[in-house]
């Protein structure tokens, strides 16, 4: 039986096929008709879409109506963006002028997102007369938006009116005793609230606007900063509480506190949390819930595909030096048409590849890291990735788990020791790095730290790459050729892969 949103309880409910459909890898098979058309080409609600699909961000929004304990105002709101990233301002004009600039240079730019500078809602004629003109002049584009909460539940009835299909809430609590370690204030009906009394209303506020957005059809994805020592073990309650209110997707982000963004966290030494606890976090709310595990905590003026950085090709500047920018609606769905072929493709690919899996029993579980530039291929010289896609291989098949950011290991032309370094450290979990192509150095390296580099795949798609390697790594540790050891921080395996 199909989910529908009407029945949705949140990810992970089993619409009867056992699975969960929501946010991750799933399908068309997983889901409502309806919910599909929703996310198919949403690249953050759909982790499989991001390979594909690229969202853009307009900074229109720059005030905001509470404070939260990991934001200088400075900066971007870091409930949707990195911190200590500053965006350029536009007026809802430029916004949409920005809009018809990237769809004609981006084809595959399927969704418009308001995430700040400040809060969408806290602006709301900015941000509804930007969704206005955009969806006038560039009718195929998918509306999003970001918010804290506080203001949304009267603005439902306008969210659903200007098509918004997506709306992300950031929620951090649902006690207002950990919500005042969060949140020293917020403005409300013309009054500064603080503490205890405060978070009480944010959070009644953010829960009635989720069943709002719910029983309007919309659907809404729930941010949460993980705080350690603060609502590292809280957020499991959270996540049970949007899941009960219809949320689609859980999407827990580590808190990022250096003390040069000056903010209350960063300047008091409240650290982060590592990648391994926020897997382990994801881990134990992912039995309820399918969660996010691909954001990219982008900036207020992103565009690209999440994990690339388009935004200096669309400065303010450039765009006022284009006399007249031309949108062909036509050309845009001929795009995305040879886009979806490839998809098919890739899953027709990965589909082979598990029927084959079905003759192999093992219970081994390894992580592979794989450098990408898009597409779902391995595309990426290892030397050029700034980021590694992490994928969990087992018979059960390849999932994508999160991604590593790492420093450039080529430095134009060279490559640069302390970075390798880095690198090794970043994935030192995985088995093996995928990549388009590795030069001697870093490869000896890495098979002296235990981590195999394999090229063999270069261009071919991850999921049926990795699934081949798996079969492979099996039959190698069952004939006595490797020794499997389960990798972690305490488990590097040195030397396994050496020449
Ligand atoms: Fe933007 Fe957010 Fe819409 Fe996506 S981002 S408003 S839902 S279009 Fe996506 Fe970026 Fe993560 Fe946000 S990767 S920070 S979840
Ligand atoms: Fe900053 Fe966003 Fe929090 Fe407002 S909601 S204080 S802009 S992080």
């Amino acid at each position: 039986m199909k989910q529908t949103l009407a029945d949705h309880q949140g990810c992970g409910t089993s619409g009867g096929s056992g699975k969960s459909s929501c946010g991750s890898s799933a399908g068309p098979a997983d889901m409502a008709p309806e919910i599909w058309e929703k996310v198919k080409n949403h690249p953050c609600y759909s982790e499989e879409a991001h390979h594909h699909y690229a969202r853009m961000h307009v900074a229109v929004a720059p005030a905001c109506n509470i404070q939260c304990n990991y934001c200088n105002r400075k900066y971007d709101c870091a409930n949707e963006s990195r911190p200590g990233v500053v965006s350029e301002k536009l007026t809802p004009e430029q916004a949409a002028r920005k809009v018809l600039a990237v769809a004609s240079t981006i084809p595959q730019m399927t969704v418009l997102g308001i995430a700040g500078p400040g809060d969408s809602l806290a602006n709301p004629a900015k941000t509804f007369e930007t969704f206005e003109r955009i969806s006038k002049v560039a009718p195929d584009i998918k509306l999003c938006l970001s918010t804290n909460g506080l203001a949304l539940p009267e603005l439902v009835p306008m969210i659903k009116n200007y098509n918004v299909d997506h709306v992300t809430i950031t929620i951090n609590m649902v006690d207002p005793e950990v919500g005042e370690q969060i949140y020293p204030w917020i403005f409300y009906k013309n009054k500064r609230w603080k503490g205890r009394d405060a978070a009480r209303i944010l959070t009644e506020r953010q829960l009635e606007g989720l069943e709002l957005l719910t029983s309007a059809g919309i659907l809404a994805k729930i941010n949460s900063v993980m705080i350690p020592g603060i609502n590292d073990q809280h957020l499991i309650e959270v996540n049970k509480a949007v899941k009960s209110r219809g949320a689609f997707l859980h999407n827990i982000m580590p808190l990022i506190s250096e003390a040069e963004h000056g903010t209350y966290f960063g300047l008091n030494g409240q650290r982060g949390p590592t990648a391994q606890e926020l897997k382990a976090l994801q881990d134990a709310c992912e039995g309820d819930m399918n969660m996010m595990r691909h954001c990219r905590q982008c900036r207020a003026d992103a565009v690209g595909l999440l994990g690339e950085d388009r935004s200096a090709e669309f400065t303010l500047e450039k765009l006022m030096e284009k006399t007249e920018i031309e949108y062909d609606l036509e050309a845009r769905k001929a795009y995305q048409e040879l886009v979806e072929a490839e998809r098919q493709d890739k899953v027709a690919a990965r589909e082979k590849e598990m029927a084959e899996m079905a003759s192999v029993e093992s219970d081994t579980k390894i992580l592979i890291a794989v450098a990408t530039k898009g597409g779902g291929r391995i595309n990426e010289h290892f030397g050029h990735a700034k980021e590694f896609q992490i994928y969990e291989v087992s018979t059960a098949g390849a999932k994508f788990v999160g991604h590593r950011r790492v420093d450039l290991y080529c430095q134009g032309g060279y490559g640069e020791e302390e970075g390798l370094d880095t690198i090794i450290r970043a994935i030192n979990d995985c088995t093996a790095v995928f990549v388009a192509k590795i030069g001697g150095c870093p490869k000896n390296d890495l098979q002296a730290a235990g981590i195999d580099p394999v090229d063999a795949y270069a261009f071919e798609y991850i999921e049926q790459s990795a699934l081949a390697y798996f079969k492979d790594y099996v039959a190698r540790v069952e004939s006595g050729e490797l020794v499997h050891t389960a990798r972690g921080d305490a488990q590097i395996r040195q030397g396994a892969f050496a020449a």
